[in-house]
């Protein structure tokens, strides 16, 4: 395989990240030893290992003296994870090749130049393919807000609990292990407060996942409704809980709240409070935020366009009339599929139920896949370039 073709190859699997890595890019790398392609990698996972670092560990000793062909511009800083340069310079690396040069300000060319003034052969391909994975990376790099991924389970009528509103599973056990995941890759997860109020759940990191960094978790919550016994707040000192609160919420809640180990922390009420917690969240440190519910804390988020990012799973159950709709406001019903039809295997008719359900929520870049017995349904609010 020569440079070009490895570029391609490159650029390949660096897609197999999409979904997981945002905001970062998606990015591919191939280890090139004379003609023969000698290690592959790609950036799995937001806060994982970086795409070069990933090919390296799998070309091993074969790296030395190797070309190494990535779509982006290695990182020239130490971020969630080491600096790129340096880990192809330990590897003794000859020549880098790179598809486009990476736009975020601390890079941008200083990671080329470092790596030329070390004495590896670098070249800059300019492959419109390259620049075209990290466009919707490119094109959110000065936004403030978090990468906003909102995930939930749904019946096949679009709910999420009965008319009686007990909480009800949904989504089976492989359904779970990908939700666990998710928030192993997440800087913070976020519920309203009538889910805190209705399932009282844990919002950890469980089973097989390991967390990539210390796990945040937030709770929107203006009337300060949280109960100071629920799990979220008891847990706090091992798992930090935040509620999210306007001014004129009452003090002496606040500071039950606090004395149970939540940090509360006010935002300024108006119409725009939603998307100016965001921003509070931003100025924590938050960039990759999964939102887990409920209704109506995903209908003004998604009516807000505050979404980025949407995977849900259709479980194949029903929850009959006046069901809780997963997002407020916004019909999903319709999906009930024709009699004697289950919602099972990815025969035509559930995927042209899932892509139904994809229309309603507006989303881009779909995907529909089954998970055990649900279907993920897989999608980006926001233009997405595809490849
Ligand atoms: C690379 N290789 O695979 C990626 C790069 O959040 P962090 O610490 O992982 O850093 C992400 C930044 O690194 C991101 O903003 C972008 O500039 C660059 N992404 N760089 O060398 C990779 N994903
Ligand atoms: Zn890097």
């Amino acid at each position: 395989m020569n440079e070009s073709e490895s570029l391609q190859l490159a650029e390949e699997l660096a897609v197999r990240g999409r979904g997981d890595v945002e905001p970062n890019p998606v990015v591919g790398a191939v280890v090139l030893s004379g003609d023969e392609v000698v290690g592959r990698g790609w950036h799995r996972a937001f806060g994982g290992a970086h795409a070069e670092v990933e090919a390296l560990l799998d070309a091993g000793d074969r790296a030395r003296g190797a070309t190494v062909c990535v779509t982006l511009e290695p990182c020239s800083t130490t971020g969630k994870t080491g600096a790129c340069t340096e880990a192809l310079l330990a590897a003794g690396v000859a020549r880098v090749v790179v598809g486009c040069l990476d736009p975020a300000p601390q890079h941008a060319g200083r990671g080329l130049e470092l790596l030329r003034q070390a004495g590896v052969s670098v070249e800059v391909v300019d492959s419109k393919v390259s620049a075209k994975l990290i466009a919707s990376f490119a094109e959110t790099l000065g936004r403030r807000r978090p990468h906003v991924f909102a995930k939930w389970a749904m019946s096949i009528e679009g709910a999420i609990a009965p008319k009686d509103r007990q909480p009800t599973k949904l989504s089976g056990p492989e359904a779970q292990a990908m939700v666990h995941d998710w928030r192993a890759s997440a800087d913070a997860i976020l519920v309203g407060v009538g889910t805190v109020l209705a399932d009282d759940p844990r919002l950890t990191v469980r089973g097989d996942a390991v967390s990539l960094r210390p796990l945040r978790r937030v709770i929107l919550d203006p009337h300060l409704r949280t109960p100071p016994a629920c799990t979220v707040v008891s847990t706090a000192l091992e798992t930090p809980t935040w509620v999210m609160t306007d001014e004129q919420a009452d003090e002496q809640a606040a500071e039950t709240l606090e004395q149970h180990g939540a940090c509360v922390l006010r935002v300024p009420s108006g119409p725009n409070w939603t998307e100016a917690v965001l921003d509070a969240l931003a100025l924590q440190g938050v960039r990759r935020l999964l939102v887990e519910g409920g209704s109506y804390t995903l209908g003004r988020l998604m009516e807000s366009g505050l979404v980025d990012q949407v995977a849900t799973f259709l479980t194949p159950v029903c929850l009959g009339p006046e069901a809780l709709p997963a997002v407020d406001g916004c019909p999903l019903s319709g999906l009930t599929l024709p009699d004697g039809e289950s919602l099972s295997g990815t025969a035509p008719a559930t995927q042209a139920a899932a892509r139904r359900v994809a229309e309603r929520l507006r989303l881009q870049d779909v995907r529909v896949d089954q998970v055990g017995g649900d279907i993920l349904l897989r999608g980006f609010r926001t233009t997405v370039s595809s490849v």
